[in-house]
C-alpha cells in the first residue's frame, strides 16, 4: 500500500511538474498551520494555548472570531501538546506524536473541500503494559464571549448536557460571530459524553462546551475520539444540515469521513459503524430460518 501510494506520488508529482494537476502527498508541515475549504478557514491548527493545542480560530465569508481555541483535549487534566510538526496531505493535518503519561496521541484534522466543516480525530494509544483508564477532556472555546448563546441541540431544548450529540452555539444568528456547529458522537456510539459544561478553559471568557469521555484502553490498543465542527451564517443553514450528524453513514454520505480506512474507522470509539445492508439482510434470514424450524418441530 505504502508503496502503491509512493508511485502514486511520484506520478502525481510528475504530472504537477507539468502542470498537469495538484499533487495529494504528504509532506513535512511546519505548525501551526491553516486549512480551508468551502468558504470556511480553520486558523493556527495545532496552535498551542493555553496549555493545550487548539485550533486558533475560524471564519466564514464576513463573519470571523469563531474560536478562542476549538477542539482543546486533555487527558487526565493533562493538557495535550502536539509537536510543531506534522504532515500534510491534501486538506489533511496530520501531528506527530505526543504524550501524556501512559498514553500517546496523535491528532488528525480534516478540513472538507464541499461543506464549511472540519472533522478533528484523535486517536490515543496505550503505551503501558496493563489497562489504563483516561479520562479524555474535549473543549471548544468560542469567539462569542459573553454574547453567547446555544442555539439549538440535539435533543431539541437549548440547554446542552451529556445527552447532546450534537449543540450550536452563537452571539447572534446571521452577523456578528459565525453560527457554531460542535458535534461529540453519534448514534449507537460505545462512548459517548460522561460529563458537559459549557464552561471551558479561560481564553478571553469561559463560554463555549466541554465533553469529556471516560476510555479504558488495554495495553498497545489505540482508541479514537472523532468530533466534528461546522461555521454556518445563520441557524436556519446550521439546523438544515443537522441530520449528517446522526451517524457514519449520514456522515460518509455528506464525506466526511474521507481518508479513514476500515480499521481506523473500527478504533472510533465515540461513532458506531453501521452493519452493511447485506450484513443485516443475512441476520434476518438467519432469524426466519430458525423460527421456520421450530414452528415445523413443534
Ligand atoms: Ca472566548
Ligand atoms: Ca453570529
Amino acid at each position: 500500500m505504502k508503496t502503491t501510494n509512493s508511485l502514486m506520488c511520484i506520478l502525481f508529482g510528475l504530472a504537477a511538474t507539468l502542470s498537469i494537476g495538484s499533487p495529494v502527498c504528504g509532506a513535512p508541515v511546519a505548525l501551526p498551520a491553516n486549512l480551508s475549504g468551502a468558504g470556511a478557514s480553520w486558523i493556527g491548527v495545532n496552535a498551542s494555548f493555553p496549555g493545550r493545542s487548539v485550533i486558533a480560530d475560524g471564519n466564514i465569508s464576513g463573519q470571523g472570531d469563531a474560536y478562542d481555541g476549538a477542539l482543546a483535549l486533555s487527558i487526565n487534566s493533562s493538557g495535550v501538546i502536539f509537536p510543531a510538526t506534522g504532515d500534510l496531505t491534501g486538506s489533511t493535518i496530520t501531528t506527530d506524536a505526543t504524550t501524556n503519561g501512559v498514553f500517546s496521541t496523535v491528532g488528525e484534522y480534516f478540513a472538507s473541500q464541499t461543506v464549511p466543516v472540519l472533522r478533528g480525530l484523535f486517536s490515543i494509544t496505550n503505551t503501558s503494559g496493563s489497562i489504563a483508564t483516561a479520562n479524555i477532556s474535549m473543549q471548544t472555546n468560542v469567539g462569542a464571549d459573553n454574547s453567547t448563546t446555544i442555539l439549538g441541540t440535539s435533543s431539541g431544548d437549548t440547554t446542552y448536557t451529556t445527552a447532546d450529540s450534537w449543540a450550536i452555539l452563537d452571539d447572534f444568528s446571521g452577523g456578528g460571530d459565525p453560527t457554531t456547529t460542535n458535534v461529540f458522537y453519534g448514534a449507537n456510539a460505545s462512548e459517548t459524553t460522561t460529563f458537559s459544561s459549557t464552561t471551558v478553559f479561560s481564553s478571553a471568557g469561559t463560554q463555549g462546551v466541554r465533553a469529556d469521555f471516560d476510555l479504558a484502553i488495554a495495553p498497545g490498543e489505540t482508541q479514537r475520539l472523532m468530533f466534528f465542527l461546522r461555521m454556518d451564517a445563520n441557524i436556519a443553514d446550521a439546523s438544515g444540515y443537522t441530520g449528517t450528524w446522526d451517524d457514519m453513514s449520514t456522515l460518509d454520505a455528506a464525506g466526511l469521513l474521507s481518508g479513514l480506512n476500515a480499521t481506523t474507522q473500527s478504533q472510533i470509539v465515540n461513532w458506531s459503524v453501521v452493519p452493511e445492508p447485506s450484513t443485516l439482510l443475512l441476520g434476518a434470514l438467519a432469524s426466519l430460518g430458525m423460527l421456520v424450524r421450530r414452528r415445523w418441530r413443534s
